[in-house]
């Protein structure tokens, strides 16, 4: 071979190299992409595989089945977009501030997927936002973006479903924004954004060569009212349903059941007095496990178009809920408060690149894991303000030292005053709830012994200890985490503060609230505080 053809060869080589390597590498490195699929107020049990009564979801049972369900994990507020800017910025409430649905967003917060954009992924959100009350402007973060203000509506014109809901706070009308422009909302909210999700996953051809993407589907469903898809509606009319035990059914059965429990039973947040109105709770769960099944149903036409792609195996898919819902366990509804059924999420992890299916973690895990965790799929680490921690250790099944005590609270809303401000912890054994602001009773339960929450061993001499140390862990965790200073927002919205006429009345001290006066002193005592 003659000089000049080596130095073809050599700058054939050289060319080759430069131009296909760099796609190569980037091929051989590349993350995978993302799935989240975010439901709201899905609870942890209305999953089919758990062994549902009757509702069937054979889609989210698919991811469980393929993947991992993790069967401990929680919200560190249960309500929506406190935990939503917990999920988008790994932090507790009381760092990101954002603690109520109604004030304008703090500024400065880091979504997350602005990491990842930065890292090259391609980003889109569509869906419910619901952060800083009505806002629905293309967000930090998203290459993409649809949503619609605060709740949204399941169906643009009432008439549209054959099943008719109340009024909800905070339910405009306004249709999409998409991208900063207005559009109508055409069809079920559940359907309509799952083809958004699929029109831009159409967009962005396959390839190894192509970035790795973010899709961040965030349903309005299964919200209150809760209105299912036309092809769902009444399909569970003849389902049987139980309503759960509360102190009221039943006293014996229930120990130092605090005062405020009592009280919100008689109120909008109660059973006596659900939304204000006469709600058959039985009639008002079909609706919502109904309302449920157009999110499993497109669940599946996602994955199947992921497989369809042949992407399915190089995507994680992330299904998860924003918070639980209360269906009258200790004569409440909605959420908020620290108890099981209303801190406990769905979470459901399919990642075959990391592990096998068929699996359940049951380590603690929460809302604000899920930045550190997704972060770490990309490859970029826990960004230093997260409190959360990356759960992608215990997905791959390495050794992993995890938290003892996940940190939950909740501060009072004025527009809601039946709940007050509270912080809890939640460990493998107990689960232990101090109120702040309030003359009232404090919790401690065993949940392994009593998974109800039913026996308050707060004032239980043989558990003193334990809520001792439980006391100073909290302190702890709230020291390291500057949870110390509490946020106070503006009054801001209408003030569901009634109880119904004649309905349970206030309730009583407990009989150990009560003690003798002291013994008159001596006349030689000083009276520091008269
Ligand atoms: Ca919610």
């Amino acid at each position: 071979m003659s000089r000049t053809s080596y130095g073809y060869l050599i700058l054939a080589v050289f060319f080759l190299v430069g131009f296909f390597l760099p796609g190569m590498v980037f091929s051989r490195n590349k993350p995978p992409n993302i799935l989240v699929i975010l439901t709201d107020d899905h609870r942890w049990d209305a999953l089919g595989f758990l062994g549902h009564p009757f509702l069937k979801t054979p889609n989210l049972d698919r991811i469980a089945k393929e993947g991992i369900h993790f069967s401990n994990a929680f919200v560190t507020t249960s309500l929506c977009s406190p935990s939503r800017a917990s999920i988008f910025t790994g932090r507790y409430a009381h760092n990101h501030r954002v603690v109520d649905n109604y004030n304008p967003l703090p500024k400065g917060l880091i979504y997350f997927p602005q990491y990842l954009q930065k890292a090259g992924y391609e980003t889109a959100f569509i869906g419910k936002w619901h952060m800083g009350g009505e806002v629905d402007d293309p967000q930090p973060g998203f290459d993409h973006w649809i949503s619609f203000k605060g709740q949204g509506v399941y169906f643009d014109d009432p008439e549209q479903a054959k099943v008719k809901g109340r009024y909800v706070p905070q339910a405009v009308n306004d249709g999409y924004n998409v991208d900063g422009k207005r559009r109508p909302q055409k069809k079920y909210i559940t359907d309509e954004l799952t083809r958004f999700a699929l029109d831009w996953l159409k967009a962005r051809p396959p390839g190894e060569d192509n970035p790795p993407w973010l899709l961040y589907l965030s349903h309005k469903a299964v919200h209150a009212d809760f209105i299912p898809a036309n092809r769902h509606a009444f399909q569970y009319e003849k389902q049987e349903w139980t309503a759960p035990q509360s102190w009221f059914d039943n006293p014996s059965a229930f120990r130092d059941v605090p005062m405020w429990v009592q009280n919100q039973r008689n109120s909008r947040h109660g059973v006596q007095f659900a939304y204000y109105g006469d709600l058959d709770l039985a009639t008002y769960y079909r609706r919502y496990c109904e309302t449920l099944l157009a999110v499993d149903e497109t669940t599946g036409t996602l994955m199947d178009a992921l497989r369809q792609r042949g992407e399915l195996d190089d995507t994680v898919i992330l299904y998860l809920g924003d918070n639980g819902f209360l269906f009258g366990e200790h004569g409440l509804i909605d959420k908020r408060c620290a108890y099981e059924d209303s801190i406990r999420i769905p979470m459901l992890m399919r990642a075959p690149m990391f592990s096998k299916g068929g699996r359940t973690i049951e380590q603690v895990v929460a809302n604000i894991d899920i930045a550190p965790t997704l972060l770490d799929v990309a490859g970029i680490k826990t960004p230093e303000q997260m409190d959360g921690r990356s759960f992608l250790p215990l997905v791959k099944g390495e050794p992993s030292e995890w938290r003892d005590y996940l940190l939950y609270e909740y501060y009072w809303e004025r527009n809601y005053p039946q709940t007050p401000t509270m912080h809890a912890l939640r460990g493998d054994r107990f689960k232990y709830v101090r109120y702040h602001g309030i003359w009232d009773v404090d919790e401690l339960y065993d949940l392994i012994a009593d998974p109800k929450e039913s026996t308050n061993l707060i004032n239980d001499p043989e558990y003193a200890d334990t809520v001792k140390q439980l006391n100073h862990r909290l302190f702890e965790i709230l020291e390291e985490t500057g949870g110390k200073s509490m946020p106070v927002l503006n009054d801001h919205g209408t003030k569901f503060l009634h109880r119904k006429k004649g309905g349970t009345p206030a309730a009583e001290f407990p009989d150990w609230f009560e003690r003798q006066p002291d013994s008159p002193r001596g006349k030689q005592s000083k009276v520091k505080n008269p």
